[in-house]
């Protein structure tokens, strides 16, 4: 890659300068854009940013959406501007909001005003501008803005490996961690995946369900499609039935969702015509054989799993066409090397399982976490925490989680962050959460609670938490299950022992 690369350049206004600016870049049940359309939106947020909001380079802007154009010409329009995209899931609340605000000292946020809610109830030091789109009652909106600024912008000259985007995970200690990401990071990977797995064309369209602030739904729906200059269908509020009428009302041709929602949507298949589909990608979770082998009875095509992670910022063990065995998650693609290793570094005999290490175009680069940074990468190779097994023929195949991760139909939930939350209730005075395995989600999110008055412990109080949980945390984070216990597994020094309770 060249030392200076602004890689908006590549992904946007490449194509403009190739007079395709009239190709459908985004479309939605109600709107299509162009790429002229994305490009001139995103120069004028830039020039709002820049002008109107003093955004200057290596600032971090937080993105607040559900998945739509203005929400991709927002994401442009940073990187345009010099500044650092921090993308989020849509569903958090102001809680978790004020945590990433904080932690990653950012300075300006944009947000739909279909969430404002919980984005007005933030309160930081850090944060010094806020801007709302969509229906924004007040004059300082930024359509009102955007209005009168040009519609060209000269982008920021950043340097290839300046950081374009900062992703959350909370991983197995719920404290947040930021994983960084370059420009050419944002390249690399639209050179790997799409370019094994799915040989896109300009003809293509993809959709599918993962939120814009997941890097996996970011790549998907947005970066793979954009640097083939194909078009993109944004979902905002995904469901199976709505996936399948928009395959079969826009001829969609490439699909990204989660095993939750494949089982589902092969159940409803039959009802729609889905002939343009010809790509269909599983990841977030591991994807179950019956999954994989009821999808391709009910339709004659081979879902396509993959293992990514935040920190390696999308997939890099897939599969394709001619390298696909089902029930393995694949082999490394272009670009990447993977190897089971044991505690020690060492590396493990075929079938023998151990930790899964991963080198390559991409990798972690945890920010003010020097800790957890030695703990992910070592000696060079990354450790994701998952437990694979390597067959003779070096497909990968999962085993198991490392780490006390619970993937519930997609999303990655920390037991502890639920733990934490669950312990500022009033009535609560211990808990432990465990990961309940579940035919639909994958996982259940499962509380082990004990209260402070046992004589509490109704069916009314548990929905009494779930119901409050969902008002204090992300929603999709809360405690489907909860058993109420008069003491938790202890060992002798106190430590919960979360795997009695699995
Ligand atoms: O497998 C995952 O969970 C993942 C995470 C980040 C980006 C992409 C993927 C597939």
């Amino acid at each position: 890659r060249p030392e200076m690369l602004n890689c908006v350049h590549r992904l946007l206004d490449y194509h403009i300068e190739n007079g395709n600016g009239n190709n459908i870049c985004i479309r939605t049940f109600s709107e299509t854009w162009t790429y002229q359309d994305v490009y001139e939106k995103s120069n004028q947020i830039a020039h709002v940013l820049v002008d109107d909001l003093g955004l200057k380079s290596g600032n971090r802007v937080l993105i607040r959406s559900a998945n739509n154009p203005m929400m991709v010409a927002c994401w442009f329009a940073i990187l345009k501007a010099g500044g650092i995209v921090v993308a989020t899931m849509p569903l958090l609340r102001a809680k978790e909001l004020t945590t990433i605000i904080d932690c990653a000292e950012i300075s300006h946020t944009i947000c739909d005003s279909e969430l404002s809610e919980e984005m007005n109830l933030v309160k930081s030091n850090f944060l010094k501008k806020k801007i709302y789109f969509r229906n924004s009652p007040e004059a300082s909106g930024l359509e009102k803005l955007m209005v009168s600024k040009p519609k060209t912008f000269s982008n920021y000259h950043s340097k290839s490996d300046s950081i374009a985007l900062i992703g959350f995970t909370s991983g197995t200690t719920g404290l947040p961690k930021m994983t960084s990401h370059y420009h050419k990071d944002i390249l690399n990977i639209c050179e790997a995946f799409p370019q094994y797995s799915l040989q896109p064309t300009q003809n293509d369209v993809f959709t599918g369900s993962p939120p814009l602030g997941f890097t996996f739904g970011l790549g998907g729906l947005v970066l793979f499609p954009m640097y083939f200059g194909a078009s993109t269908f944004l979902i905002e509020k995904p469901s199976p039935d709505i996936l399948l009428q928009a395959i079969q009302d826009y001829k969609i041709t490439i699909c990204f969702t989660a095993p939750t929602a494949w089982r589902i949507i092969t159940t409803k298949v039959a009802a729609f015509d889905i002939s343009s589909l010809r790509k269909c990608v599983s990841a977030g979770e591991t994807l179950p054989m019956k999954v994989w082998q009821d999808w391709y009875d009910a339709t004659g095509l081979k879902i396509i799993d993959g293992i990514g992670a935040t920190e390696m910022l999308h997939i890099f063990i897939s599969s394709n066409e001619k390298n696909m065995k089902p029930g393995a998650t694949g082999v490394a693609i272009t670009g990447y090397e993977a190897k089971i290793i044991d505690t020690n570094g060492n590396e493990l005999p075929r079938n023998e399982p151990g930790r899964l290490a991963v080198r390559g175009i991409t990798g972690c680069k945890y920010l003010n976490r020097e800790d957890k940074q030695k703990e992910y990468v070592e000696n060079g190779w990354n450790i994701t925490g998952d437990i694979f097994r390597q067959d003779e023929d070096g497909y990968f195949w999962f085993v198991a989680r490392g780490d006390d991760m619970i993937i519930s139909a997609g999303y990655n939930i920390a037991a502890i962050e639920v733990e934490s939350v669950l312990l500022t209730h009033e009535d609560i005075l211990e808990c432990a959460v465990v990961g309940l395995p579940d035919e639909e989600r994958g996982m259940l999110v499962c509380a082990h609670i004990v209260l402070k008055d046992q004589t509490k412990a109704t069916e009314s109080m548990k929905n009494h938490i779930q119901h409050w949980f969902k008002q204090t945390a992300a929603p999709y984070k809360y405690p489907r299950v909860i058993y109420f216990t008069e003491s938790l597994p202890k060992t002798e020094t106190g430590k919960i022992q979360r795997f009695k309770l699995k």
